[in-house]
């Protein structure tokens, strides 16, 4: 049975609710957690606000030192936390290494700018004053993740809020806490003390609520849906914590006529299949212009069926089963009504057949041509492997396709016309867009979404703004009174 871990420690806490964690390929318990309520998570944030001071004293490289051994020691684990995270997530274990190594770059790049952290310097205020900008830790950090990356989407968090001197509970979905669990035992293990790092687990309506209400937290690091980060949006206004909400997403790409097709063709395929379908960034709606049409979609139907749908543990997977029933029955909603509004299958559409795929969440990658513009393909988030595709007469109507969305969170568009590109940059309203490139993400890049895709920074020198707080000092010297 998996426990919280707090204060350098797995607790074993009695006579609480437990949850179930079950592997989404075979519908099997695989563990339970339990669901903390208020007085574990305010065990956990005071634990966290006792090694604040410590942690705060020692040298910015010190920190990064150890943050660096710490994350060192989790890609050294490698081969048992991937299997750890396909079990709860469903992943295929490819991409569960892959996201390992991506946690462990993310605080690599973080432990590495430790020296970086800048305040600054006013010179002659007035005769004899001068100013100086102090950056100080806020404090202590409470990170709520989702399930979709149980891993990186904390080490976004994880990563600046350390190094720049916060403690952090954090709280995994309640779906996929085991690998968290995990790695915080083995981060303390490798140096980092106790209480710097805890974990709580349990659902978002307690658990999370309990430590996004917790009055010592004076920040809240969130990814997760929009509708949620609108609730915690409201309940930090109640004492005006600090908040960063990465939200959901519905990024365009566009394919012009002038576009490498085959290479476009790729990255719609990686970047919409990637994590069966269930990213933030990943690519949503697809527009392409009409003369390359029927070229593009044949390049993209051919990869496509030869995706192989199966277990995350299975030799050759690429696309392991939805992680929920409910999102998978999500998906199929989304998919019936975009086929009424008039769309054609070309691949997909439907549960794979066979005994392998029964007890699991499995759906075949799905291409859709010309849903309704209005379908919910269009206007809600799919967070699934399905791919709306629509054919534009030109790359005005493509950029007015792409920004008709609630959400901006990414964008891309292929062409070999530097005064399109420049263009799509400069006028798609999203935080992030790619040029003749696939959605890899950056960790010297700062990420986040415009609109309602929520407000804040992660990657970057950037996200390190989030995690501190600026004091202007005034000095005088004290014989000029
Ligand atoms: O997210 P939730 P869900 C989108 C995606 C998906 C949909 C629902 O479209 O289909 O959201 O997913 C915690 N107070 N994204 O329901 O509920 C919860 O326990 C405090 C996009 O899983 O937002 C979990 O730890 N915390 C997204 C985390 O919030 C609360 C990634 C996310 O859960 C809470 C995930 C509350 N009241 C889903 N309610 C992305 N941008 O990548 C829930 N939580």
């Amino acid at each position: 049975m998996a426990e919280p871990f707090v204060g350098g420690e797995y607790l074993a806490l009695s006579g609480l609710e437990r949850i179930p964690v079950v592997d989404p390929a075979t519908g099997e318990e695989v563990d339970t957690v339990p669901v903390c309520g208020e007085p574990e998570v305010d065990a956990a944030v005071r634990n966290a606000r006792e090694a604040l001071s410590g942690w705060q004293q020692l040298p910015a490289s010190k920190r990064g030192e150890i943050l660096g051994e710490a994350a060192r020691a989790v890609l050294a684990a490698r081969d048992e936390l991937a299997p750890l995270l396909t079990g709860e997530q469903g992943k295929p274990l490819r991409e569960a290494r892959i996201e390992i190594r991506r946690f462990v770059h993310t605080l690599e790049h973080y432990a590495g700018l430790a020296k970086n952290i800048r305040g600054g310097y006013v010179p002659d205020l007035d005769e004899g004053a001068y100013g100086l900008i102090l950056r100080r830790p806020v404090g202590v950090v409470g990170a709520i993740v989702p399930w979709n990356f149980p891993t990186t989407l904390l080490a976004n968090k994880l990563g600046p809020a350390l190094v720049a001197g916060n403690a952090v509970v954090a709280k995994p979905a309640e779906t996929t806490p085991l690998t968290t669990l995990r790695i915080a035992g083995i981060m303390h293990e490798a140096g980092l003390p106790a209480g710097v790092f805890n974990v709580v687990t349990g659902d978002g309506p307690t658990t999370g609520q309990a430590l996004a209400g917790h009055p010592l937290v004076r920040k809240v690091a969130f990814t997760g849906s929009t509708p949620v980060g609108r609730k915690l949006a409201a309940l930090a206004a109640g004492d005006l914590k600090r908040v960063t909400l990465e939200l959901g997403g519905s990024d365009p790409m566009i394919v012009c006529d002038d576009a490498n097709l085959d290479r476009a063709a790729s990255a719609a395929s990686v970047g919409r299949f990637f994590n069966c379908g269930q990213a933030c960034l990943a690519v949503k709606r697809l527009y392409v212009f009409e003369s390359v049409a029927e070229e593009f979609v044949e390049k993209l139907v051919g990869k496509v069926r030869r995706l192989r749908v199966g277990p995350g543990t299975a030799e050759g997977t690429i696309i392991g089963p939805l992680h929920t029933p409910e999102g998978r029955e999500l998906l199929e909603g989304q998919v019936r009504d975009a086929v009424e509004s008039g769309a054609r299958v070309l691949a997909g559409g439907r549960r794979p057949e066979g005994e392998v795929f029964e007890k699991g969440n499995f759906y075949e990658p799905t291409l859709l041509l010309e849903p309704a513009h209005d379908s919910r393909v269009a206007t809600e988030e799919v967070f699934g492997p399905a791919l709306p595709i629509w054919k534009v007469a030109d790359l005005e109507e493509a950029i007015e396709r792409a920004n008709g969305s609630i959400y901006g969170l990414g964008s891309s568009i292929w062409t070999a016309d530097l005064d399109r590109a420049t263009e799509a940059a400069e006028r798609i309203e999203a935080g992030y867009t790619w040029i003749n490139s696939p959605q890899i993400i950056y960790d010297e890049l700062p990420f986040g979404g415009w609109k309602q895709s929520g407000y804040g920074k992660e990657h970057g020198m950037e996200a390190l703004e989030y995690y501190t707080e600026t004091k202007s000092v005034v000095v005088r010297r004290a014989s000029r009174g």
